[in-house]
């Protein structure tokens, strides 16, 4: 399975195109636009989450409500396009029209990718370069992880995800699955905690009013995944190093931990390994899971846990140095609109692209023209492993 997704921020339009799917799966067009609007949400966002209502439209590739087995097109629509149709409209301008409405863009926001990307790309205006790295592109790859939880429900797999950090608000309860689930779900901040949903908003509250953002930590556990999805027998085929690569490709995410992560620096080995046990019902596990659900690149087939961080949103009220390309003179940089906190809607991103990742690795491994063959092939699989 393979996808792109295209798009400008204040473009007309977002889209993906999914390849690899298989044919008669069945899609819940309203639980994947759930999806979405989950995205959208989360206390700290800005005023451009007001203008958008994202939904979207199939293409192609599905009808009557499943899967052909053909490429699958998504197209979600920018509703703040028609402030911008000229400004990123695709026919050229007339010259009164490039004075007044282009807007070139000359000072780079430090943090963001503007500079290095007008230097890469040989672009004078940056907002040729920031439309493109814009978080906005995201909603495109909830759209394309929507439909791979699609996927993975068919197989019984499912997955969460949670904020468990907002600056210096920790959320480190405890919770299992079902918690999480309702909890976070009902929460402004995607935590579980109530008593500390209501410390992140006073603390965003405070980082907006002082011109500033913030960021925070992420969990995104999978439950039920398929044993020995992955390999260990090459680096380019390790599941872990997979997800690693897609959470830090998230807009400001800068690391990634699995299980106990950077705490297992400072544990013995003894209590770090997860010893392994055999259970008539559930076959082969392990009595933790400091690992994170991982052995050798590949699934345990316990619950994989991923816990990534988002630095704060680089788009700042408060002025930060930088310097003009045609003027080469340092200035404070101006005032742009901005979420203060969007480490909520990147908890969503983060569950996405893992369940992207898990779907392809579920692909990857077992015969998939048809839901059925894929369905025979799983089955068949987990029964053996059990009985190894
Ligand atoms: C973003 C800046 C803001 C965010 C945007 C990402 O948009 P604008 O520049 O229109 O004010 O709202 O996020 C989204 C549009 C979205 O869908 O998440 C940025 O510069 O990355």
């Amino acid at each position: 399975m393979r996808f792109l997704t295209s798009g400008e921020s204040h473009g007309p339009k977002l889209s993906a195109i999914v390849e690899g799917f298989p044919a008669n799966l069945e899609i819940d067009k309203e639980r994947m636009t759930n999806e979405l609007i989950k995205r959208q949400g989360g206390y700290g966002r800005g005023r451009r989450m007001q203008i958008e209502k994202d939904t979207f439209q199939f293409g192609s590739g599905i009808r009557h409500a499943k899967t052909l087995g053909s490429p699958i097109m998504i197209e979600i629509i920018n509703d703040d396009f028609k402030h911008w149709s000229k400004i990123m409209g695709s026919d050229p301008l007339t010259p009164e029209e490039a004075e007044s409405m282009r807007r070139v863009i000359t000072k780079p926001r430090p943090g963001h990718a503007d500079l290095v990307g007008g230097m890469k790309y040989n672009m004078r205006d940056l907002r040729n370069v920031l439309e493109r790295s814009s978080a906005r592109e995201t909603a495109a790859r909830v759209a394309v992880g929507a439909l791979c939880k699609e996927l993975l429900h068919a197989l019984d797999i499912r997955i969460v995800s949670r904020v468990k950090q907002i600056g210096s608000v920790r959320d480190e309860g405890r919770y299992n699955l079902a918690d999480i689930r309702e909890f976070s779900d009902q929460s402004s901040v995607r935590m579980v905690s109530e008593e500390k949903t209501g410390e992140a908003e006073e603390l965003i509250d405070a980082t907006k009013k002082n011109g500033d953002s913030i960021g925070g930590v992420v969990e995104v556990i999978v439950e039920n995944p398929i044993p020995g999805l992955g390999s260990h027998v090459h680096y380019d085929r390790k599941l872990d190093a997979k997800i690693a690569g897609s959470v830090v490709s998230i807009n400001a995410f800068k690391g990634v931990e699995f299980g106990a992560g950077f705490e297992a620096a400072s544990t013995p080995g003894s209590e770090v390994q997860d010893e392994i046990t055999y259970d008539d019902e559930k076959g082969y596990t392990r009595r933790t899971n400091n690992l994170g659900g991982f052995e050798g690149g590949m699934t345990t087939g316990m619950p994989i846990v991923v816990k990534a961080v988002m630095k704060p949103i680089p788009t700042l009220y408060k002025p930060l140095l930088s310097v003009d390309i045609n003027s080469k003179e340092e200035f404070k940089a101006t005032i742009e609109r901005s979420d203060a906190c969007a480490v909520p809607a990147a908890s969503v991103v983060c569950e996405h692209m893992v369940a992207i990742e898990v779907a392809r690795a579920v692909l990857d491994k077992f015969p998939h023209d048809d839901m059925d063959e894929l369905k025979a092939a799983v089955g068949a699989y987990k029964k053996r492993v059990k009985e190894y």
